[in-house]
């Protein structure tokens, strides 16, 4: 059998992570709109996950973060002179535009793009495509910097296939692997990939949610699937219930996580609930896995605390005696009715045996658990030799990159601050020595002078 494992590549936590209330539907970002934040606890927030994972043993790499204020996109809008000029420009006339090119919103890499591995994909090879994330605007300018980023760090074409992102319109609405779960009886065999949707764009026989936004489409998803050259039998479609992307789940990854034969969910996280559960049952047997889904039954666990605590939106490891581990936000400690769950669902002595808590405030305040906060790659041997190094975690990079945030971040940042070109500046400064660092060469549109 072939030897592989998931390699969690978490979002480095940009210079200008701020407040901007920019995400309609997100509860979190719209409740935390116009507070100031601190990307420098923001960062080191991150790299304590990141750091604490590597020491349990579990291989952990770095996703770089992307350079703002945007000033390519305002220039894309019109606005001219240099980039002083430009940020000037914008802040005096159409405010909300500079903040949405601030934003560092491409930390939550969860919605970076959808991975396949190599065991599921035709040319076994491992797939990336990037998400349009076309449904906020300032989400929508992340993916030609991600595609550069993810063909530096997977750069050999003989096991890494990358594809751009879908066609920029809402009916492809793509938001990466948010809403894609791998399930598998191991990392290296042939798994079904669960790919769960919120609207259909051109049936309407599906329905949709009445208040926020479905970000992603069934005809997004299929495309992906065709892209990663998935065959039919590994592939299970899902539809999200749009009874709770009115109640803030804007991703499936608020609501239900998987990993190996185990699909933790909330018992209304999908319509049709006990079709999805039978189909992933018989394909994953059909590839010898055995589903072992844990639902969460709704008297136990109201929507709103799976919201407000993320308690879905966390990470399920395996552990090398093949039990599991489940990484989730401190505000799972300070809810009485999720602690309570938790306890039980410990007690039952089920697959997931140990909780750990990390504190992710910064991150959480914009809707961002710690499960937004990473990409999964699962990765055979060969594959993993294959990957850039230099973007592979140590505790030596941890360090380096510590003291790199010390050196580059601020510690509090509001809305007026975005206004400031020395902020651009800043974070110039502090991507060109990442770029070093992570060996990622030339990745940013920018040229230092
Ligand atoms: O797209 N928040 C992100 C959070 C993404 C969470 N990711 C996953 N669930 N996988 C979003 O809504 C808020 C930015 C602001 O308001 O400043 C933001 O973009």
């Amino acid at each position: 059998m072939n030897q592989a494992q998931e390699v969690n590549f978490d979002g480095l936590v940009g210079p200008t992570h701020n407040y901007g209330g920019l995400s309609y539907g997100n509860v979190a970002s719209q409740g935390n709109s116009q507070q100031h934040s601190n990307p420098k606890e923001a960062a080191k927030q991150g790299l304590a996950k990141m750091q604490a994972l590597l020491e349990l043993g579990f291989p952990q790499g770095v996703l770089a973060p992307q350079e703002r204020p945007d000033v390519a996109t305002l220039r894309r809008l019109g606005f001219a002179g240099t980039d002083a000029q430009v940020i000037a420009k914008v802040a005096r006339d159409a405010m909300p535009l500079l903040v949405a090119t601030c934003s560092a919103a491409s930390m939550w890499t969860a919605n970076a793009a959808t991975v396949s591995p190599s065991a599921d994909t035709a040319d076994q090879r491992v797939h990336f495509t990037a998400a349009n994330l076309n449904c906020k605007f300032h989400r929508s300018i992340e993916h030609p910097t991600t595609s550069r980023i993810l063909a530096a760090m997977f750069a050999d074409p003989q096991h890494f296939a990358h594809h751009a992102a879908l066609p920029a319109v809402a009916q492809f609405g793509d938001e990466g692997a948010a809403n894609h779960t791998r399930l598998c009886k191991g990392y290296g065999e042939a798994g079904v990939e669960f790919f769960v949707f919120g609207r259909s764009a051109f049936d309407d026989r599906y329905p949709a949610p009445q208040r926020y936004p479905a970000r992603q489409t069934l005809e997004a998803s299929h495309a992906v699937a065709r892209l990663h050259g998935l065959s039919a039998d590994g592939v299970v479609y899902a539809q999200q219930n749009p009874a709770l992307i009115d109640q803030g789940v804007f991703h499936n990854d608020v609501i239900a996580v998987g990993n190996g034969e185990v699909l933790f969910h909330h018992q209304d996280a999908f319509l049709d609930s006990e079709r999805v559960l039978a189909e992933l049952h018989d394909k994953l047997g059909r590839r010898g896995g055995q589903l072992q889904a844990i639902c969460v039954p709704r008297e136990q666990l109201p929507v709103a605390d799976a919201v407000s605590t993320y308690l879905f939106n966390s990470q399920l490891l395996s552990r090398a005696d093949g039990s599991m581990l489940l990484v989730v936000p401190q505000e799972c400690r300070t809810n009485a009715t999720v602690w309570n769950y938790l306890q039980r669902l410990i007690a039952q002595g089920g697959p997931i045996r140990e909780i750990k808590l990390f504190d992710l405030t910064q991150s959480m305040q914009n809707g961002g658990g710690p499960a937004c906060l990473r990409l999964r790659v699962a990765l055979q041997d060969h594959e993993l030799a294959a990957v850039n190094p230099g973007v592979l975690m140590t505790t030596a990079l941890n360090q380096r990159l510590l003291s790199w945030v010390d050196s580059h971040y601020r510690d509090r940042l509001s809305e007026a601050d975005l206004a400031d070109p020395q902020l651009l500046v800043e974070c110039r400064t502090a991507l060109d020595e990442l770029t070093q660092i992570l060996t990622l060469g030339s990745v940013y549109p920018f040229q230092l002078i």
